[in-house]
């Protein structure tokens, strides 16, 4: 596995990418949640550096990275977290348009082990636009910790798609993602997505805009279903994505716009009105995770998550979040100001023992005036002034931070945090 060439976009789609693919290049894309190790997967695959850390939303924009697998080229695109085709920001816009419109050979979609049911639902939202997915699910060694155990067979069955498991951070587990990833491009596994099958009436309505769709335009059926389900569901931006994208024009189509109305119509008589429709599909998805996890989850120590949620419910509460926070800030930077001043004093002294020296070596060689107060007195001091007084804090304030970030407190702060960011208007 090795990389040989990279490029970062926001927006990479098919297309674009034809300047980076050679002919026998696989274009392989890596979607998922956010937080759940894409980048770890990606770097470690391509030998490049996309930011990793303990929080969701590092990874904004598309980036593609070269990996030679069994003398395969495999052009791979780590696309940005994302819970839902539906976009909510910028970088799940970016998300959804390559996971729908990029048309990449294989879709590898990472979930989190250690929480499944979650991240399912993108995997059946995915289901519903292409056949050529394959299921890694991530972070085994966390369930493992947590007493979680994935039966990786049968979720695999009950999806009808590929699923691997891996630890991201031990790069031998991802020779079999990559040997499945080979076999799905080469067609030698062929995943067969069992999709989810909605309500009686809602099917009913899709059949109905599936066979109108069908006769306006050449679609595949997947495809055609999946728009079916976007008119249902009057998602105008994804309406507008499918638009731009497959260059078709839905929402100036008579008849499209007639049957959309009359399946609206025929929802209502059977009281699914159109502003709760939405929640009839998202809780048949969710209803078929949760279906699956309860047969291939198993939890060997319920206490492990009720000990999680207890200590995150004081971390997070309205009462104790923010002291607490507070607390852990006034520590890390106290650490930094009070710690630092030894290692800035051992500093000084150093470099104004080495000064000295310098300067009798000046002294030595007759150097003249001007030459060594500029080059001692003014580069070397400044230089090693900056260096004593910024080093010591950054060495200490930094390594504290990590630990924060992988402990996952940034995350629970960022909760506290979010009413008096929305408040500045700094989330969406
Ligand atoms: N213990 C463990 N940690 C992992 C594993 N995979 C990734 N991580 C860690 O999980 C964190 C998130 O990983 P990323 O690769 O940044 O996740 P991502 O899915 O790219 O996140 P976004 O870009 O924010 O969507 C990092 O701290 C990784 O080191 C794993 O298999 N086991
Ligand atoms: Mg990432």
């Amino acid at each position: 596995m090795g990389l040989t060439k990279s490029s970062t976009g926001s927006n990479l789609l098919a297309n674009d990418l034809e300047f980076l693919k050679n002919d026998s290049d696989y274009v392989i894309a890596l979607a998922g949640n956010p937080n759940v190790g894409k980048s770890t997967i990606f770097n470690n695959l391509t030998g490049m550096h996309q930011h990793t850390g303990n929080w969701p939303g590092k990874t904004v924009s598309n980036a593609t990275g070269n990996c030679i697998y069994k003398n395969t080229n495999f052009l791979l695109v780590d696309i940005p977290g994302t819970y839902s085709i539906l976009s909510n920001s910028e970088e799940e816009e970016i998300a959804r348009d390559y996971i729908c419109f990029g048309h990449p050979d294989c879709t590898i979609i990472v979930v989190d082990a250690t929480c499944l049911e979650r991240n399912l639902n993108l995997v059946f939202q995915t289901m519903d636009i292409t056949n050529n997915i394959i299921v890694c699910v991530n972070l085994l060694d966390e369930a493992k910790k947590k007493k979680i155990h994935i039966d990786l067979k049968r979720l695999s069955d009950e999806l009808g798609v590929p699923v691997v498991g891996t630890t991201a951070r031990k790069k031998k587990t991802l020779n079999s993602l990559m040997d499945t990833v080979q076999k799905v491009c080469t067609h030698d596994i062929q995943p067969a997505p069992k999709k989810v099958i909605y309500n009686k009436y809602i099917e009913d309505g899709l059949s109905k805009i599936e066979k109108v769709l069908n006769a306006e335009f050449e679609l595949s059926s997947d495809l055609c279903r999946w728009i079916a389900l976007k008119l249902i569901d009057d998602e105008e931006t994804i309406i507008n994505s499918i638009e731009k994208n497959l260059s078709m024009s839905l929402s100036n189509n008579k008849n499209i716009q007639n049957i959309t109305n009359e399946v609206h119509n025929d929802l209502e008589k059977n009281n699914i009105i159109k502003k709760h429709l939405k929640d009839f599909i998202v809780s048949d998805i969710m209803h078929k995770c949760e279906t699956i996890c309860g047969k291939v989850c198993i939890f060997e120590d319920e206490n492990y998550s009720r000990r999680d949620r207890k200590i995150d419910k004081i971390l997070t509460s309205k009462k104790f979040g923010i002291p607490i926070m507070l607390l852990f800030l006034a520590v890390i930077f106290w650490l930094t100001i009070v710690g630092s001043n030894y290692p800035s004093q051992a500093l000084f002294s150093l470099f104004g023992w080495i000064q000295e020296k310098l300067l009798h070596l000046a002294n030595f060689l007759h150097s003249p005036e001007w030459l060594s107060s500029m080059l001692i007195s003014g580069v070397y001091q400044t230089l090693t002034w900056i260096i004593a007084v910024m080093l010591p804090p950054m060495a200490i304030f930094f390594p504290l931070f990590t630990i924060l970030e992988d402990l996952g407190y940034l995350p629970r702060i960022a909760f506290n945090m979010d009413g008096f960011f929305k408040k500045c208007c700094c989330t969406r």
